[in-house]
């Protein structure tokens, strides 16, 4: 079997999230045993080592409450460029870093599959949307707008890198949704992008949900990238991270979505993001992503896949 491997990369930014820490975030997925879990599974795996954000440029908005615009498009150059020039090599895993790192790599990775005649499709589990725009934002914390960015929402031309192929919103389902600023509630009504709130989660449950999504996505031949952050999941088994909020996924939860992805084939990067190690409890936040990315990559208890929410994509590679 010929398979491609797994290409890693650290994006040790911090400087979209509101407090320090995410920097330590690739190093403390590589400690955690993430390039062993993935060879034990089977996989070749590249460590390409740390991305290095573009030459800053001094830039200023109007809104004065934004922080680090500069740096921030300067990391979103470099990953964008990265992403693109991976895709298609092997399965890209960026180690966050901040969501902002997410800008980059849903652009860049769209671009290319746009250039390849793919539809392009996002899986977002997050507690948030990030969702807004430079002029909406009130934190400032720009891991709170690669979302819109990628979208191609407007009012980012001529501060970030400008967008080859914008994500189709119809082609976004975010999943664990439970923070929402007044700005972003208004945009989503009407911006087309699924959401699945943790309402929707306890009602339903994590399968059917995932289940109506993965089929669109497989009726379209479509290429599915999956944004992890770490705040998607219950404070309680996920402390590592600068933005908790009560009530996320479970453990269980978490690796069904995991364990369903893989079984779908369809998945073609993914995204850790904002682990905290300064935050976390002796790296079991660290261990916890490094465990579902392993559920994400293949590894199952018994040597079978779910039976229910089985998917037979149409696979071309
Ligand atoms: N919406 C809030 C803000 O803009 C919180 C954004 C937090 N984002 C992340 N990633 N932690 O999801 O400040
Ligand atoms: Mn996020
Ligand atoms: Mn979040
Ligand atoms: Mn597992």
């Amino acid at each position: 079997m010929t398979q491609k491997p797994c290409i890693l990369f650290g994006v040790p930014v911090q400087e979209g999230a509101g407090r320090l820490g995410c920097d330590m975030g690739p190093s403390a997925f590589r400690t955690a045993g993430l390039a062993t879990e993935l060879i034990n599974l089977g996989y070749a795996v590249e460590d390409r080592g740390n991305v290095v954000p573009a030459p800053l440029r001094e830039l200023r908005h109007e809104n004065g409450a934004i922080k680090a615009l500069s740096e921030t498009v300067a990391w979103t150059e470099a990953i964008a460029e990265a992403a693109y020039r991976v895709s298609g090599e092997g399965m890209p895993i960026f180690l966050g870093g901040d969501h902002s790192l997410s800008a980059g790599s849903m652009t860049g990775l769209a671009r290319r599959a746009a250039e390849e005649g793919r539809e392009f499709f996002v899986l977002w589990l997050d507690s948030h949307p990030d969702f807004h725009t430079l002029e909406t934002t009130t934190s400032g914390n720009l891991h709170g707008v690669p979302m819109a960015y990628a979208t191609g929402r407007d009012g980012f031309e001529g501060y970030f890198p400008k967008i080859h192929a914008p994500i189709r919103p119809e082609n976004v389902c975010m999943m664990g949704i439970r923070s929402v600023d007044p700005a972003e509630r208004k945009a989503l009504a009407t911006a087309g992008v699924t959401i699945h709130d943790m309402r929707a989660i306890d009602e339903n449950g994590v399968a059917p949900l995932l289940d109506a999504f993965l089929k669109r996505v497989a009726e379209a031949d479509g290429i599915l990238h999956v944004s992890l952050d770490v705040d998607f999941l219950d404070p309680g088994i996920a402390p590592g991270v600068g933005t908790t909020v009560p009530g996320g996924a479970t453990f269980r939860e978490a690796h069904l979505i995991m364990e369903m992805l893989h079984d779908s084939g369809l998945v073609r990067s993914l995204d850790l993001v904002e682990l905290n190690p300064f935050l976390d409890e002796r790296g079991r936040t660290a261990l916890l992503m490094v465990d579902l990315a392993s559920s994400l990559m293949g590894r199952r208890v018994l040597d079978r896949p779910t039976q229910s929410y089985r998917h037979t994509p149409k696979v071309t590679s």
